[in-house]
Formats: C-alpha cells, sequence, structure tokens
C-alpha cells in the first residue's frame, strides 16, 4: 500500500515538474522520499537554484513562506497548510513594533522561526546554526532577539559586548529535556556524548558535550570519536542521524519530543498535493520584499 503511494508519488512529481524538500524534523517514510532533506538554512540555500517549477515544502509554514519569498516565480505547495510553528506565533507585527518603539536603537535579528511579516519588520534573520555569527557583524551593540528566548539567551553568553532584548518565547517540544532525565540516561550510557539544540532550556543546554542546530548534529556525530549520542531535539532527527551514521547508536533525549505540526505532513497529503496543486503558499507585496532583505542580510554572512 505504502508502496503504491510513493510510485504515486514519484509519477506526479514528474508530471508537475515538481521537487520534494522535507525538513529534518519530518517523518521517516517522509524524509525517505523527499530529495533534499536538510535544517531552514539548507533548504533555504537548496530552494535557490532548483530548476523545477514546483517545490513541494515538507515542514511547518514559516519554511514555505521562506522558499516563497525566496522563488515568488515557482509554485509552493504545502501538503497541509495546518503546519504551524506555536514558537513563530509566539510575535507578532504590533508586538515587535511596540518594542522596537522601546528600544529605538536597538537592531531586531529574528530567528526564522517566525512569519514573513515579523521577517519583514526584522532587520536580519538567523537560524539555529549562524546565529553567533550573524549578532557578530551587526554594528549595533543593542539587539532585540526574537522570537526564541533560549537561542537568544545562547547567542547572548557568545556575544557579552552586546545588549540583548530577548523576547520570551520557547518551542514546547525542546521544553520537554531535563538535566533529571539526561541523568539517567547517563546513567545507562556513560559514554555518550549529549548533544543538546540551542531552543533548549539553559539548564540542560550548560551540561551538554555539544551544542548544536540539527544539520550541525549530523557533522558532529561524523567527526566524534564517541559511539553513542543522546539527542535533545524533535525526535525526527533521529531518522537522519542513524541514516547517515549506520555504525553509530542514537538515544532520544525525551520519548516525548514529538512537534505535532511537523508529523502533519504524510504521504497521503504529499500526494494529495501534487495531484490538486494545493496548498498553495503566497507571500505578498510589500511583505516579500522586506522579508527578503532580512533574509538575503543572513545568507550573505
Ligand atoms: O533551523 C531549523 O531548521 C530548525 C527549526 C532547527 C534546526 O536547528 O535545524
Ligand atoms: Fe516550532 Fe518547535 Fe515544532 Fe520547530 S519543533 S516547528 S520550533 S514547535
Amino acid at each position: 500500500m505504502q508502496q503504491d503511494i510513493v510510485q504515486q508519488i514519484a509519477a506526479f512529481k514528474k508530471e508537475r515538474n515538481a521537487i520534494i524538500l522535507a525538513h529534518n524534523y519530518q517523518l521517516p517514510e517522509v524524509q525517505d522520499i523527499a530529495d533534499r532533506v536538510g535544517d531552514s538554512l539548507e533548504l533555504a540555500r537548496i530552494s535557490r537554484s532548483i530548476v523545477q517549477d514546483t517545490i513541494v515544502l515538507c515542514g511547518v509554514l514559516f519554511m514555505a513562506e521562506i522558499t516563497k519569498i525566496l522563488n515568488p516565480d515557482k509554485t509552493i505547495l504545502m501538503p497541509d497548510r495546518h503546519a504551524g510553528c506555536p514558537m513563530a506565533n509566539m510575535i507578532t507585527p504590533q508586538l515587535l513594533s511596540a518594542a522596537k518603539q522601546e528600544h529605538p536603537g536597538a537592531a531586531v535579528m529574528c530567528y526564522v522561526n517566525s512569519s514573513a511579516e515579523v521577517k519583514a519588520l526584522s532587520d536580519i534573520c538567523c537560524t539555529s546554526a549562524n546565529g553567533v555569527k550573524v549578532a557578530s557583524g551587526l554594528h549595533e551593540n543593542e539587539i532585540i532577539f526574537i522570537p526564541d528566548q533560549y537561542l537568544g539567551a545562547y547567542i547572548a553568553q557568545r556575544m557579552p559586548g552586546k545588549k540583548f532584548h530577548l523576547w520570551p518565547g520557547y518551542c514546547p517540544t525542546h521544553m520537554v529535556f531535563s538535566r533529571e532525565g539526561l541523568a539517567r540516561l547517563k546513567q545507562e550510557y556513560p559514554d555518550a556524548r549529549i548533544v543538546v539544540h540551542p531552543e533548549c532550556r539553559l539548564d540542560v543546554q550548560e551540561i551538554a558535550d555539544q551544542i548544536c542546530s540539527t544539520s550541525q548534529m549530523i557533522t558532529y556525530a561524523q567527526q566524534s570519536e564517541a559511539n553513542q549520542f543522546i539527542i535533545c531535539t524533535e525526535l525526527g532527527m533521529l531518522h537522519r542521524l542513524k541514516k547517515e551514521n549506520p555504525s553509530k547508536e542514537f538515544i532520544p533525549g525525551s520519548p516525548n519530543a514529538l512537534c505535532p505540526n511537523m508529523k502533519i505532513t504524510t504521504l497521503e497529503r504529499i500526494l494529495w498535493s501534487l495531484e490538486r496543486m494545493e496548498s498553495r503558499v503566497e507571500v505578498g507585496e510589500p511583505t516579500r520584499g522586506k522579508a527578503l532583505a532580512s533574509i538575503e542580510r543572513m545568507l550573505s554572512v
């Protein structure tokens, strides 16, 4: 049955001249049929060199918006447009405008986990892979960081010369990791390295052997001499880590680190999306142009 769907997706993909991009947190079967899998920075870069007319983006809404912002002439499809990001919804254009009025001299640095409208009001974007690099390139000494307080704090700790105003947003999925839970796992796997995403709480970051973005986890696991890794990020990441490092062992830092929004996209929905050419993601002007400027500033870093 699943094989049937996989074949039908392949046939429609050809007919529609489409390509499928999937985020590292997607379901294993979705990652397996995707043409490319990556974090949001990788997917953004990949999308710019695609020759196909249609991109099916398997991820959450802000990722599909970024793809549309970078590729306005292509059709960008989301297999299910209900896949949102609760953290992205923790900041709105109205709230950001008020924060800018409160700190008029500050630059606005915006995690890509945000809406197109919020990006349009920001000076520069960043991802979890390039946050420190982006912040060190800013000439302003004061930064409003939105929306993730934990990624913001991670960057601020490495930039002692700059003053950060951290927005109190957070990722519900990354809140499930705890020091107590990790201490228990460490008893069971004493040689394992603890690998932590910077969206995790600071007390969890403090006990990490490595803090990094999802794609950096792949490189770290490949290059480390260790054979076991306790992974503190969304569970979908384990699939790619195991696939690309078959001789190493990856242990979830919590069995509950599941992002429901990342799991809405199924093979059935991808097939529906290609069949019907829905749901199309649009970002109107002038929002697109303004958001593009903050994304391009990031991509040039
Ligand atoms: O930037 C991304 O793709 C996210 C949301 C996580 C990560 O660190 O890769
Ligand atoms: Fe948003 Fe967290 Fe889900 Fe990523 S894992 S999409 S940050 S809620």
